[in-house]
């Protein structure tokens, strides 16, 4: 997947990941159409939509599809492997059907991993953990997101893909403690692969533009990163 997701950025030009917090299932697959060419990324939290329906995964899909960008649903699993699996796969939702990539806090040790590769790797899905987090006072620090970076001792696989949400075009925060950076902070100074855009995106007051410039000053301050 990460080899798949790759692909995709180069293909077009995008390390844009955008966050589809928006009220209803209608209005995600709307923003889906709008922002698709511009995106590598599309993430989800599925269970803030009230009109979700059984067949939302196959729709965003073929919008996916369609614009060629993977989808994250951002579940933040965190309980022992044996119940990540039931809720990766079960309930209402059945992500493991319809996202390409998932997450999980670490904060249960190395069995909630164990749990979902048993259901994700067959399908070929992927997995991203939470090594930091972008609200202020958040606990993911020091020894924790060395862990999450290294496991039980190894060296950071340079085959990892780092996403970093809390962007928008100038710093800041909100109301809540959600901490902004900017896109070329993240990644050329903090070396971010993808950038993950929520309300600098979807409340502005043309998303499909706003997209297309966030992706451009992501690109552009990931090929000054890499060359
Ligand atoms: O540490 C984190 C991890 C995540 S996945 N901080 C975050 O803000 N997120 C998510 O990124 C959050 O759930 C939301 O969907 C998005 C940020 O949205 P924005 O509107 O603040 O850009």
């Amino acid at each position: 997947m990460g080899k798949r997701l790759f692909e995709v950025m180069v293909k077009k030009e995008s390390n844009l990941c955008v966050a589809a917090d928006v009220g209803t299932a209608k209005e995600l697959l709307e923003l889906a159409e709008k922002v698709g060419q511009e995106i590598c990324l599309l993430k989800t939290h599925v269970d803030i939509l009230p009109d979700f329906t059984p067949d939302f995964g196959a729709k965003l899909r073929a919008i996916a599809d369609k614009y060629n960008f993977l989808i994250f649903e951002d579940r933040k699993f965190a309980d022992i492997g044996n119940t990540v699996t039931m809720q990766y796969e079960g309930g209402i939702f059945h992500i493991l059907d319809w996202a390409d990539i998932v997450n999980c806090h670490i904060i249960s040790g190395p069995g909630i991993v164990d749990g979902l590769k048993l259901k994700g790797l067959p399908r070929g899905r992927g997995l991203l953990l939470l090594a930091e987090m972008s609200s202020a006072g958040n606990f993911a620090k020091g020894d924790y997101t060395a862990a999450a970076l290294h496991g039980p001792g190894a060296p950071v696989n340079p085959a990892f893909i780092q996403a970093t949400p809390g962007v928008q075009m100038v710093t800041g925060g909100d109301a809540f403690g959600q901490q902004y950076n900017t896109p070329y902070s993240v990644i050329y100074d903090r070396g971010s692969d993808i950038i993950i855009v929520g309300r600098g995106i979807i409340k502005a007051a043309n998303p499909a533009e706003a997209a297309r410039e966030y992706c451009l000053q992501g690109w552009d301050a990931y090929l000054a990163k890499c060359t």
